[in-house]
C-alpha cells in the first residue's frame, strides 16, 4: 500500500450526470486518481465494502478500469465486482449494485459524448440504492477534489479482465464477471418473451443499433439469442474505443440511418448510446418522441407482465413534455416534475411513490433499478407491440387521439461561450416579474419562474433548475445543459397541446412555429448567442 501526494485540480466540478470532460484531461497525471479518491474520500466508510466497476468501452476505459481497482484495494475494499474487458452498461451497473448490495458503483463513460483520444471521458459514481449519486454527495465530491493531496494506492501488477473468476490484489478479491448475464435475467423477469417470440413467428421485423457501444454484447444476448430475432437484427454490435469515428448519440440526427432503415420493410427499429441507457425509437414513418414514449407506457403499462399491477405514480424531468400528466389524469395517479438529471427520481422511486420515469433526453427507466435503461425501453415497446399486434404508429396515434397531442421540440445551440450562455439566462431571468400576465401575441403568460425543485423526501432544495414561461397549454424552457464538454449548450425546450385529432398530423416544427418565434422575441437569444439557427433539433 502507497499513499501518494498530489496536487488537486480546481476543475472537477461534476455536472448533470458525474464528471465529464476531454479524454486528454483525464491522461493528465493524477487527474482520475484524484477524483476517485474524493469520491472514496466522500463515500462513506470503505473497509469491507463491495463496488461494482465497468464502463462503456470507450478509449481509457480499461486504462482507468486498472486504476480504480489499485485505489480501491489502496482504500480497503474487500471486493470489486468487474464486466469481462472491463464492460458494464449503466443499467447493468445499478441491477448489480442493488443484487450484491454493493456499497456503490463506478462507472466510466461519457454517455451520448463521442469518445476515443480526441472525444470525451466520464466517470459517475452510483450510490447503494443504485441510483446516480445525489447532488449533497457531488458537492462533497468537488469540495474534496479541491484539497486533495494524497491518495492511496496498491502497487500491483494490472488484473486480467478477460478470465472469469477472481483474482487478488493485495487483500482486495476482483471479481471478473459476465457482463450480461444478470441483466439479461432481469428483463426475462420483467417481460414476456413469449409473446414477442409469437410477435417475430408472426413476421415482426426489427432492427437495434447499438452504434458501437456497450449495448451490442447485450442485445445480442437479449434480442437474437433469448428471443430468437434473427441474427443480424443488432447491428455496429461491437464496442469501439471511438465508437467508429461516430458519436454514439440515439437521437434523429446521429441515429438517421436508422429512421431511413424502416423503408426497407421494418415494423420497429431502435438504438442506444454509448453506455446503454438511453433509447431512441422509430416505427413506419414515424419517430416516437421520448416524452410521448413515457405517456404511451405510462397508458399501456398494464399489457406488461412486469407492471401488470400498474402505474402507481411517474415522475418526469420538468422540461419533459406534459403528455404524461393527459395520461394521469385519467387513470388517477401522479406526477412528480423533477429537476434534470436522473437522480432526482432516486428518492421517490425508494420511497415507492412511483415505478415509471422518464426525460425528455431520451430516458425512461421503471423500478426495477435506479437508472434510465435502454433496453428496458426497448423491451417494453417491444412487449406492448407484441401483445396488442398494432403497428408503432397505430399505437403512437390512437394515444393522441385518445389524450391529445404534446407537440414537443427541443433545440439546442452548442458550443456558445460560457459568458454569454450565462449573460443570457440571467437577463431572462430578472424580466421573469414583468413577463407574468402578459400577452404576447396569441399567447396569455400563465407563470414565468426558475424552476426550484423540494424533494420532499430529503428536504433538499434545489434552485436554478430552468426558466420556464408557461402558457394556457403550451410552455417553453430554457436551460444550459450540465453534460457539454466544450462551451455551453443553451437547451430551448418547447411544447403545444393540441387535443383536435383533425390537428395531429402537422409537422412538429411547423405546429410550433409560433412558439419558436415568440422563444426568439422573448429571450433574444439568436441576437445574444449570435446564432441564426440550432445546432441540433431533436
Ligand atoms: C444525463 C443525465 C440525464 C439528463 C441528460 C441531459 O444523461 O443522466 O438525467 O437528462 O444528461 O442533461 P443536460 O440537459 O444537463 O445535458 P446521460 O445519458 O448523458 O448520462
Amino acid at each position: 500500500m502507497h499513499t501518494v501526494k498530489t496536487q488537486p485540480f480546481f476543475d472537477q466540478n461534476p455536472g448533470t450526470s458525474g464528471l465529464r470532460k476531454k479524454t486528454k484531461i483525464f491522461e493528465k497525471k493524477n487527474y482520475a486518481e484524484n477524483f476517485i479518491q474524493s469520491i472514496f474520500d466522500c463515500a462513506g466508510p470503505i473497509r469491507g465494502k463491495v463496488l461494482i466497476l465497468g464502463g462503456d468501452g470507450r478509449y481509457l476505459n480499461k486504462k482507468i478500469i486498472q486504476k480504480v481497482l489499485k485505489l480501491a484495494a489502496g482504500n480497503g475494499f474487500s471486493k470489486v465486482i468487474v464486466g469481462k474487458d472491463g464492460l458494464l452498461s449503466t443499467p447493468a451497473v445499478s441491477n448489480l449494485i442493488r443484487k450484491h448490495k454493493a456499497m456503490g458503483g463506478i462507472i466510466l463513460s461519457a454517455s451520448h459524448n463521442p469518445g476515443g483520444h480526441d472525444g470525451d471521458f466520464g466517470i459517475k459514481y452510483n450510490v447503494e440504492n443504485g441510483g446516480p449519486a445525489p447532488d449533497n454527495l457531488m458537492r462533497a465530491i468537488y469540495d474534496r477534489s479541491k484539497k486533495i493531496s494524497r491518495y492511496f494506492l496498491a502497487k500491483e501488477e494490472d488484473v486480467s479482465l478477460v478470465t472469469l473468476g477472481i483474482q487478488i490484489i493485495a487483500a482486495m478479491q476482483v471479481e471478473i464477471i459476465d457482463s450480461v448475464r444478470d441483466y439479461a435475467d432481469l428483463m426475462e423477469e420483467l417481460f414476456d418473451f413469449t409473446a414477442i417470440r409469437h410477435a417475430i413467428g408472426r413476421g415482426f421485423r426489427f432492427r437495434f443499433d447499438a452504434m458501437h457501444g456497450v449495448t451490442g454484447p447485450y442485445a445480442h444476448e437479449i434480442f437474437e439469442r433469448r428471443l430468437g430475432f434473427p441474427s443480424g437484427t443488432v447491428v455496429n454490435g461491437i464496442p469501439l474505443a471511438d465508437f467508429g469515428g461516430k458519436n454514439p448519440d440515439p437521437n434523429l440526427v446521429y441515429a438517421k440511418e436508422r429512421y431511413d432503415m424502416l423503408d426497407k420493410g421494418l415494423d420497429f427499429a431502435a438504438a442506444s448510446d454509448g453506455d446503454g441507457d438511453r433509447n431512441l425509437l422509430i416505427g413506419k414513418g414515424i419517430f416516437v418522441n421520448p416524452s410521448d414514449s413515457l405517456a404511451i407506457l405510462a397508458a399501456n403499462a398494464r399489457l406488461v407482465k412486469g407492471y401488470f399491477s400498474g402505474i402507481i405514480g411517474v415522475a418526469r424531468s420538468m422540461p419533459t413534455s406534459t403528455a404524461v400528466n393527459y395520461v394521469a389524469d385519467k387513470h388517477k395517479f401522479r406526477v412528480y416534475e423533477t429537476p434534470t438529471g436522473w437522480k432526482f427520481f432516486s428518492n421517490l422511486l425508494d420511497a415507492g411513490l412511483v415505478n415509471l420515469c422518464g426525460e425528455e433526453s431520451f430516458g425512461t427507466s421503471s423500478s426495477h433499478i435506479r437508472e434510465k435503461d435502454g433496453l428496458w425501453a426497448i423491451l417494453m415497446w417491444l412487449n406492448i407491440l407484441a401483445v396488442t399486434n398494432k403497428s408503432v404508429s397505430d399505437l403512437v396515434r390512437l394515444h393522441w387521439y385518445t389524450y391529445g397531442r404534446n407537440y414537443y421540440s427541443r433545440h439546442d445551440y452548442e458550443g456558445v461561450e460560457e459568458e454569454v450562455a450565462e449573460r443570457m439566462i440571467n437577463n431572462l431571468r430578472m424580466r421573469l416579474t414583468d413577463l407574468r400576465k402578459t400577452r404576447i401575441g396569441n399567447f396569455l403568460v400563465k407563470k414565468a419562474d426558475d424552476f426550484i425543485y423540494h424533494d420532499q423526501i430529503d428536504n433538499s432544495v434545489s434552485v436554478y433548475q430552468g426558466i420556464r414561461i408557461l402558457f394556457q397549454g403550451a410552455r417553453m424552457i430554457f436551460r444550459i445543459s450540465g453534460t457539454g464538454t466544450e462551451g455551453a449548450t443553451v437547451r430551448v425546450y418547447l411544447e403545444q397541446y393540441e387535443a383536435d385529432s383533425a390537428q395531429h398530423d402537422k409537422d412538429t416544427q411547423t405546429a410550433l412555429s409560433p412558439l419558436i418565434r415568440l422563444s426568439d422575441e422573448i429571450s433574444g437569444l439568436k441576437l445574444s448567442l449570435k446564432r441564426s439557427r440550432p445546432t441540433v433539433i431533436t
